[in-house]
């Protein structure tokens, strides 16, 4: 392996939890950024990084800089990873990719123009172990076809109208909230292990808070108390705090997931489960070291996570022996493991790259338009060149072909 300069820019939650990644692997982090000078030097200092950049074109300056990491907030994503990739530096993304889907078609191809550059997006759930071996069970047809997927991403972080962080607000997060920060989540993940793809959505969502109280001086994520945070002043909201979407996959398979970040108790639970005509599996991040294996003629299993008992899939991705749990900031090391070895030329399919983060921002915006119009909206392909969403020009125009529209709306 070859050790490479790494900058990072963003120094909320989960830029540190890149600096940390980055360092398991062995590779050098040479410089922060910060959203001030002033945060971006506490960091650096409090992290033990050398270098704090003053702005992202002094990061990008840096040739000691190989591989940049975006955790920073949505709305800089597409001009930051625009930026970086004309600057010749392999880029990490956070996710979403971007606020828009012209935003993400663009930045495939710009990447797809320079294939010597890595681009990948941190849809890091993938990297559970359990959720690669299941990848790996699907695919080599235990489940035999997969024709329902359920599931949910829960957590309670934005539960009282006290709590806020810039992804409330649709001009610093987006339109969507709580479906395109950790919904897309889900969506990678079951796409990831399964092979299928989102063709059309119907959706349901809610905001819960049309108010939140900003408190002077901004949050970052996670930071409120557990008691809400010290009340501030009063902004509307209209981003989504939950939401129920039917699935249908290309192919036939059905499903849905429902998404909240006001469910009291769950923390950042997310979880699936994939019926097949042979077996099911189940598996959530509450519990990411166990695997449950469903069958109909005999009993269940649950596996534990253990090198010794994944495929060789798996088992690369699993550090640990069994009973040493592996958890979130595991995930990181190994996406970045995946992605660092494309780097030194090993190119392979298991990290997200810009073309998944593309597909996940169409889905979002599948998914915004269907709640609005309440009906099926089919998911524009992520293989066919964006054109801008326009007008629907007849009234079935966006639905699902050969289908009436869903009830209501
Ligand atoms: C906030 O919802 C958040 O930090 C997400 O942005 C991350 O992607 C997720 O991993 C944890 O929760």
């Amino acid at each position: 392996m070859r050790v490479r300069g790494v900058a990072v820019a963003g120094t909320g939650f989960i830029g540190p939890a890149h600096v940390e990644a980055v360092r398991r692997l062995g590779h050098r982090v040479v410089g922060l950024l910060g959203s001030s000078p002033e945060k971006g030097r506490a960091a650096a200092a409090r992290l033990g990084v050398p270098a704090a950049y003053a702005t992202f074109e002094e990061l990008l300056a840096d040739p000691a800089a190989e591989v940049v990491h975006l955790a920073t907030p949505n709305r800089l994503h597409f001009e930051h990873a625009k930026a970086a990739l004309a600057a010749g530096k392999h880029v990490v993304c956070e996710k979403p990719l971007a606020m828009t889907a012209a935003e993400t078609a663009e930045l495939v191809r710009l990447a797809a123009a320079s294939p010597h550059l890595v681009n990948a997006v941190n849809y890091n759930v993938r990297f559970y172990p359990l959720c690669l071996e299941a990848r790996d069970r699907v695919r080599s047809g235990q489940l035999g076809d997969v024709f329902h997927v359920t599931g949910s991403y829960l957590q309670d972080w934005l539960l009282y109208p006290t709590d806020f962080n810039w992804r409330v607000l649709a001009e610093d997060g987006g339109d969507l909230r709580a479906v395109a920060d950790i919904g897309t989540h889900w969506l990678d993940l079951v796409t990831f292990i399964t092979g299928l793809e989102v063709e059309a959505v119907c959706a349901d969502l809610q905001t819960v808070h049309p108010e939140r109280h900003r408190p002077a001086g901004g949050t970052e994520t996670f930071t409120g108390s557990a008691g809400g945070s010290r009340a501030g002043v009063p902004v509307p909201v209209t981003t989504d705090d939950a939401g129920a979407i039917l699935l249908r996959f290309r192919g036939g398979a059905r499903g849905c997931v429902t998404v909240s970040q006001v469910t009291a108790g769950r923390k950042n639970l997310i979880r699936f489960d994939l019926a097949g005509s042979r077996a099911a599996l189940a598996w959530d991040s509450e519990e990411p070291n166990t695997l449950h294996v469903g069958h109909r003629g005999r009993p269940n299993e649950h596996l534990t996570r253990d090198p010794a008992l994944l495929g060789d899939a798996a088992r690369p991705f699993a550090d640990y022996p069994g009973g040493h749990a592996e958890g979130f900031p595991d995930t990181l090391k190994q996406l970045f493991k995946a992605v660092y070895a494309a780097v030194d030329g090993r190119p392979n399919d298991l990290y997200p790259a810009f073309a998944d983060g593309h597909r996940e921002v169409l889905a979002c915006e599948a998914i915004l338009r269907s709640h609005r119009e309440r009906r099926w909206i089919t998911v524009e392909p992520a293989d066919r060149p964006h054109e801008q969403p326009g007008p629907s020009t007849s009234p079935l125009a966006g639905e699902v072909a050969g289908r009436r529209p869903a009830g209501g709306g």
